[in-house]
């Protein structure tokens, strides 16, 4: 027999489980043009919805004419709010627990907001029809500025005020402000404002992570078709929780669940673009009500960038407090934080600023306080998305720059500072300032493994010669060291405190063995392009014993997979890897009982190894799981349920804390402000790795990602609230030309409380990324007195930061 001659060696790698750098098995589809995204999707009669899109920023409707527009051929109907309001549609629940217009209702509120639906035949005859329909505006007063619109006596949301005119209370108690939104807070005032007061040193610094976007590839969109006859709706789309919109369209549409099915086909890149709800989903289930038809939606570009889910827009203020030694005393951080028209922010229900109130970072800081005010403002809506773990971009932008100015005011090294105040290995697991308890940790290894790695000491000597060479004359570039160490917190996470429109953030798998040996297994999550078919089957693999190659993973289709909240915040890992693991540990216990009955022994007496259930003591009596499963289906055994399946629906007792260290050494040209980054260093710790290959790419993709937002992309508006940033000519996304050869690294510290012991990894690289290349850029001007300049480090703002220090003279 073939496994006689097989070593256990062999028989581990023919797994190809947990470690093994598997190849994507997604990318035979991908690399071949056979993938298969939502606009992929025809079926018969199918129609096209585009909208009518408001050119103004604040106005008021005052007329919609649609008449012109049912004459254009090929165009069938036009909705307006007028159109929606009976069925209760025309405005819809957001997920930070606000409203917004699904069609403009009696006014706009920011450039590109959704006004009219036409549906045609196609999507030329939409855009026909779109440009036929006349709309009246009558211009407002517009606040992009969150400052000004907390000052303004423009009530941007009339629905939001009282009658007597005062702000009604919000989704998160009392509101200061017509324009304000909610007040959220974290940790101890007293005592942090006390500790602060009377500190030897305190930094202060008011920063601005400024507004952007995930911008994936593929924009988003849906189709959506209702069969009248059978009274099923089937809604395809572009959704990173596709559980969650099925309950959402159930309760807002009054369609029984059971009669919805959604399914999330490929996805080209998600970066949490996709994880709120759009009007595009509505109007295209009304639409294909309306008509009997199908109804396809897909955004175009300048639709993706200028209107769905931006990211970050946090002005932060923040002051630390230090001993002359440099021991951190305090934290103090306040965010004004522009939401745009809508709250649409996709946080969990009681985070309404995210895992902000992470922002001590991977430091021991005794004594802290966080306060978010989310502000309305005219610019679109959105908030959390993009790499983001819920806000610990901002979370650890913020103390990652706290960090260098402290170092600065402390005239002390920045590495230094960091090793001085990194939480120990010993006080994990560690319960921070704000509330969280880190799981698991050791953060000195990483940082000396860093700095060894990239010869911190020698780069500094080498940037302070640079510095003289530079005052000499000798030479107008400098050196700047960025230097990052980050926390992360994903795995969304215990369903007593992180819960979506009150469903609780647990996550799921269900495997089915079929009778040869080999398997399927569903689950809640969905992939958008970080692979999960690979690395899924891997865990299985390990857990079960039979080759990843045998497994197929199956994600986004309702009506098959087990109910699950989906991918972002870096949770399939944690929670969904976690089920994974469970069931597969409970197909294993019925394996091993069926083991012991064909082996003739007492279910104790055989244990699990590799691929088999071996006989304790008698390693030539075993059964392989193969023909373990093919028992199961074949033979009567008495007490024991034919057949071979298992799901774990698993609520995490809590989060993962994955870390990191990374360094950047750039090279700068004060004359024409244009970077160069000669060396990118990433060290990641996600706990156990389940496949390092894929780990490497998400790091890749993330830093890349990190790239673009330090050093470039944003979303401006002027103060006409137009949108300056519209399309792929003005927005950043880094190309090969830009990237530098990144240099990646590990260590392992395992969680302790996840069943494989794995963390997430998808959004750390671009959570300690951004403030990496960010440090850089000031790290270099550092020696001619910077001490902190605004992202995005576009040449033009470099030059400048050059040119105000007097680099220029
Ligand atoms: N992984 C691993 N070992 C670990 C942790 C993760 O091998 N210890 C693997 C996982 O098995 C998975 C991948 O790395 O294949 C990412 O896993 P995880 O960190 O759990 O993140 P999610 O799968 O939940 O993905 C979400 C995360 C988020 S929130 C954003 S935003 C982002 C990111 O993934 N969007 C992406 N990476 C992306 N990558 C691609 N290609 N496209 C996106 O839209
Ligand atoms: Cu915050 S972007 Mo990801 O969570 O989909």
């Amino acid at each position: 027999m073939k496994d006689e001659v097989t070593s256990r060696e062999e028989r581990i790698e023919n797994l190809k489980g947990m470690g093994c750098s598997r190849k994507r098995v997604e990318d035979a589809r991908f690399t071949q043009g056979k993938g298969n995204y939502v606009d992929d999707i025809k079926l018969d009669g199918m129609l096209f919805g585009d909208f009518v899109r408001s050119p103004y920023a604040h106005a008021k409707i005052v007329n919609i004419d649609t008449s012109a527009a049912l004459e254009v051929p090929g165009v069938l109907a036009v909705l307006t709010a007028k159109d929606l309001e009976p069925l209760g549609l025309h405005w819809m629940p957001t997920l930070a627990g606000d409203k917004q217009m699904v069609l403009a209702d009696g006014k706009v509120l920011f450039q590109g907001q959704e006004v009219a639906f036409v549906v045609a035949v196609d999507r030329y005859a939409a855009a026909d029809g779109i440009e036929a329909v006349e709309v009246e505006y009558e211009e407002l007063e517009v606040l992009v500025d969150p400052f000004k619109a907390m000052q303004s006596d423009v009530v941007l949301r009339p629905d939001t005020v009282a009658e007597d005119g005062s702000p009604a209370d919000g989704a998160h108690g009392p509101r200061k402000h017509h324009n304000h939104i909610f007040t959220w807070e974290a940790g101890d005032k007293g005592p942090t404002f006390e500790t602060i007061d009377n500190a030897e040193v305190v930094a202060e610094e008011t920063m601005y992570y400024h507004r952007t976007h995930p911008c994936p590839l593929e924009t988003c969109g849906c189709v959506a078709s209702m069969d009248k006859v059978n009274g099923k709706l089937t809604l395809w789309g572009t959704f990173q929780a596709p559980h969650a919109i099925r309950t959402v369209v159930s309760l807002i549409s009054g369609i029984e669940e059971h009669n919805i099915r959604v399914i999330s086909p490929d996805i080209g890149g998600g970066f949490g673009n996709k994880v709120g709800a759009y009007p595009g989903y509505v109007c295209s289930v009304v639409a294909s009500i309306v008509t009997g038809k199908p109804v396809k939606w897909i955004e175009d570009r300048m639709d993706n960038l200028m209107t769905t889910a931006f990211a970050r827009d946090y002005h932060m203020t923040g002051r630390i407090s230090a001993t002359k030694e440099g021991k951190i005393t305090g934290l103090h951080c306040h965010v004004t934080a522009d939401h745009g028209g809508f709250d649409a922010c996709a946080d969990p229900t009681k985070f309404p600023a995210g895992f902000m109130n992470i922002c001590t970072g991977s430091y021991d800081i005794p004594t802290a306080f966080l306060e978010v005010d989310g502000v309305y403002t005219n610019k679109a809506p959105g908030g959390v998305s993009y790499r983001c773990s819920f806000r610990v971009t901002e979370a650890v932008y913020f103390i990652e720059r706290m960090i260098e100015v402290l170092a600065i005011e402390l005239n002390m090294d920045a590495a230094e500072l960091r090793r001085i105040n990194f939480i120990k290995k010993e006080q994990f697991p560690y319960k921070a300032a704000l509330g969280w308890e880190y799981d698991s940790g050791d953060y000195h290894t990483a940082w000396d493994k860093a700095l060894k790695a990239v010869d911190y000491d020698g780069l500094r000597a080498e940037q302070a010669q640079r510095v003289e060479d530079f005052k000499a004359g000798k030479t107008r570039s400098l050196m700047g060291i960025g230097l990052s160490f980050f926390t992360e917190i994903v795995g969304a996470g215990p369903v007593k405190n992180c819960d979506i429109l009150g469903l609780g953030m647990f996550d799921s798998c269900e495997i089915r063995i079929h009778p040869t040996g080999s398997a399927i297994a569903r689950l809640g999550t969905i992939s958008q392009g970080q692979g999960h078919a690979t690395t899924f089957a891997q865990i299985l693999a390990s857990e079960i014993g039979l080759p990843a190659d045998s497994i197929t993973i199956e994600e986004g289709d309702t009506d098959t997979a087990p109910y699950g909240l989906g991918t972002y915040g870096s949770r399939s890992t944690p929670v969904a890897g976690a089920a994974t693991a469970m069931a597969g540990r409970k197909i294993r216990a019925k394996a091993q009982m069926i083991a012991a009955y064909l082996l003739e022994v007492h279910d104790d007496d055989v244990e699990f190894d590799v691929d088999r259930f071996v006989v304790k003591g008698a390693p030539e009596k075993f059964k392989t799981m193969k023909e373990i499963a093919f028992a199961a289906y074949n033979q009567a055994i008495p007490g024991i349920e034919p057949g071979l399946e298992a799901v774990s629906y698993y609520d995490p007792p809590n989060m993962t804390y994955p870390f990191g260290a990374y360094v950047c050494v750039m090279d700068i040209d004060v004359d024409t402000g244009v970077p160069e980054i000669r060396r990118f260093y990433a060290l990641d710790d996600c706990g156990t790795r389940i496949n390092p290959m894929i780990i490497e790419g998400q790091i890749h993709g993330g830093l890349t990602e990190a790239l673009a937002v330090a050093l470039g992309q944003e979303i401006a508006y002027d103060d006409m609230g137009n949108v300056k940033t519209g399309t792929l000519m003005d927005f950043f996304l880094p190309t090969a030309w830009e990237v530098p050869n990144y240099e990646t690294d590990y260590t392992v510290t395992p969680s302790p409380h996840h069943p494989i012991g794995a963390k997430g990894v998808g959004e750390s690289p671009h959570v300690g990324g951004v403030p990496c290349f960010s440090n850089a850029i000031q790290d270099a001007f550092r020696p001619f007195g910077n001490r902190h300049t605004n992202m995005p480090h576009d040449h033009w703002r470099i030059w400048k930061t050059a040119n105000e220090l007097g680099l220029h003279d």
